[in-house]
């Protein structure tokens, strides 16, 4: 299989997670959306959204939409779940997975952000300000719903999909200023993450693309 991701895209970083704790070896291949790859026509007939990431299949089927890669994986490579059993705490981390990849993180796109900044007239400081508050906006209801729980992953022992979904996002939140300590438990989730092998290996940092300051 083949992962067309970017080392700081969010959500290829979701899936880069859910692979390594599959422990499924795939090819990477770079779409470097600085440089607009992702709107070639070669991309576009990968994903028409002009979005990272594709898995493509051995077959050459093109899996888009993290979440439905990360649910593909689930179903083709069961062990280790990416969701519990008991229906009640599925939905709701499946909930709290939805509340960074369908409320938070696409405000802080970077289409989006170039459309404020050209539209809009926004400097970096502004562009800065404006995912720093959506991003702290969502995660003072995350961190809500977490302080509820002792469990070293969100209502779990193991991580999840939430885990997949909070790393990268968690990543971007420090890129954009928000400060963490606002958010002491899903700051010690992130960092029972950091420890393990398979979070480290999907880090934006430590991928081939990655580009150094
Ligand atoms: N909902 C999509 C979002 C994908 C997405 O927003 N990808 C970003 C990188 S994290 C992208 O490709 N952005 C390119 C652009 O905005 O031009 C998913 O979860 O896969």
């Amino acid at each position: 299989m083949t992962l067309y991701g970017y080392w700081r895209s969010s959500a290829s970083y979701r899936v880069r997670i859910g692979l390594a704790l599959k422990g499924v070896k795939v090819k990477h291949v770079a779409v470097n959306l600085r440089e607009g790859v992702q709107i070639s026509e070669d991309h576009l007939s990968r994903n028409p959204q002009g979005f990272v990431p594709v898995l493509e299949l051995e077959d050459g089927t093109r899996l888009t939409q993290s979440l439905a890669i990360l649910d593909y994986l689930d179903h083709a490579y069961p062990t280790p779940s990416l969701l519990p059993q008991d229906p009640v705490t599925r939905a709701k981390i499946r909930a709290a997975s939805l509340t960074i990849a369908a409320d938070i993180a696409p405000i802080q796109n970077l289409s989006v952000l170039k459309y404020i900044r050209a539209e809009h007239d926004c400097g970096d400081t502004e562009v800065k300000a404006w995912a720093a508050h959506w991003i702290a906006k969502g995660f003072t209801a995350l961190e809500n719903i977490a302080q509820a729980y002792d469990t070293p992953f969100l209502m779990t022992d193991t991580p999840t999909l939430f885990e997949c979904c909070l790393v990268p996002q968690a990543y971007n939140a420090r890129r954009f200023g928000v400060d963490m300590d606002q958010f002491p438990k899903l700051k010690m989730i992130d960092s029972a993450c950091q420890k393990r092998a398979e979070f480290q290996h999907a880090a934006p940092e430590n991928q081939a693309d990655a580009v150094t300051p």
